[in-house]
């Protein structure tokens, strides 16, 4: 099996891929995009993942797109030496309950302080007009970023909020 994963290293989506990729002893090649530098967003890199966020998975010459899914997809291609998924339908329907919440939770409210903190500099050097192109360029993530704005709020105006999993 021939896996290629474009990621971020410090990108935590990336990472809950690699902790599986590592977890199920699946080498695989790396291509590392420069987020800072909008690797995401250039057209070859689109053309995999045209939602312009890391990461993407190849394996030979299948994509597969989205965290989320890819460890599922990996976790149903290579069962062995341990699966991940629970073989109760109970118990998997509480396994993706779960993997929303990641995913609707903790993963929306890490981007505000990943905007402010890593992002917000190159953005506060730009005039509004290039911070609003800049948005504009991003398929996923115009929203948010035109709510957070050129100048970083610390609410991204109700697009993160304090996650709670204690229903779980
Ligand atoms: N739901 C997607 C979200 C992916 C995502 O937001 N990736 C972030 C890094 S964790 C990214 O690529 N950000 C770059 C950008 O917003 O331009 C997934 O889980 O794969």
């Amino acid at each position: 099996m021939a896996f290629t994963l474009y990621n971020a290293p410090q990108s935590t989506c990336s990472q809950r891929v690699r902790f599986v990729l590592n977890a199920k002893h699946l080498p695989f090649e790396e291509v590392k995009l420069a987020l800072l530098a909008g690797d995401q967003l250039k057209p070859d890199y689109l053309a995999l993942n045209p939602n312009g966020v890391v990461p993407t998975l190849e394996h030979n010459a299948a994509v597969v797109i989205d965290s989320s899914v890819i460890i599922e997809y990996l976790d149903e291609i290579a069962p062995e030496p341990e699966s991940f998924t629970p073989s109760d339908p109970v118990e998997r329907a509480k396994m993706r309950a779960l993997m929303r919440f990641i995913d609707e939770m903790p993963a929306a409210a890490v981007r505000i302080p990943t905007f402010n903190l890593a992002f917000l500099p190159r953005f506060a050097a730009m005039s509004e007009d290039e911070f609003l192109a800049f948005a504009e360029s991003k398929p996923l993530r115009k929203e948010f970023m035109l709510a957070m704005g050129r100048k970083g709020s610390t609410d991204g105006n109700g697009c993160g909020t304090r996650p709670d999993a204690s229903h779980l």
